[in-house]
């Protein structure tokens, strides 16, 4: 099924100049870039993106570093494209992560895990309401789409 997926580059991942690595990454995957901007988070929202968090020990930490920077907010687009972001990006602790995906080859720590994507189509809903207004979502088609489906 075609979906759509929240995916953010985290401020260390804007820090250490790996915007366009995630960007290729997910282009070559055959995944559709349907909106990209760059944003600082004001506190209130990061707190409603990880309101399930609240109360974890990490929770403070995760909110200051998530608004200590500026990050990048894209929404993509494909066949199954949550599952695919998630298994591009590799497991939340970098330390366990696969090497190929983006967190085993850029990260070591899982404050500072350079990428979120969602984690299930719904969430990926929330988050995508939380930070792009409808108009900035852009529904087209692009060259090559023929030759990503059977
Ligand atoms: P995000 O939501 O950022 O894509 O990460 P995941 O989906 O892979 O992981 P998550 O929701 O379980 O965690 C959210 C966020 O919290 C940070 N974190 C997590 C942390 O700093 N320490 C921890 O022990 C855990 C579990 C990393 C991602």
């Amino acid at each position: 099924m075609i979906e759509k997926t929240f995916v953010m580059v985290k401020p260390d991942g804007v820090q250490r100049s790996l915007i366009g690595e995630i960007v290729g990454r997910l282009e070559r995957r055959g995944l559709k870039p349907v909106a990209i901007k760059m944003y600082r988070m004001p506190r209130d929202l990061a707190e409603r993106f990880y309101a399930e968090h609240k109360g974890k020990q990490f929770y403070d930490g995760l909110i200051n570093y998530i608004t200590s920077g500026p990050v990048v907010c894209m929404v993509w687009e494909g066949e199954g494209a949550v599952a695919a972001v998630r298994s591009l990006m590799g497991k939340t602790n970098p330390a366990e992560a696969a090497p190929g995906t983006i967190r085993g080859d850029t990260a070591l720590h899982p404050g500072k895990n350079v990428i979120h994507g969602s984690d299930a189509p719904a969430s990926a809903q929330r988050e995508i309401n939380l930070l792009f207004n409808d108009y900035e979502v852009i529904d087209y088609s692009r060259i090559d789409a023929e030759w990503l489906k059977e």
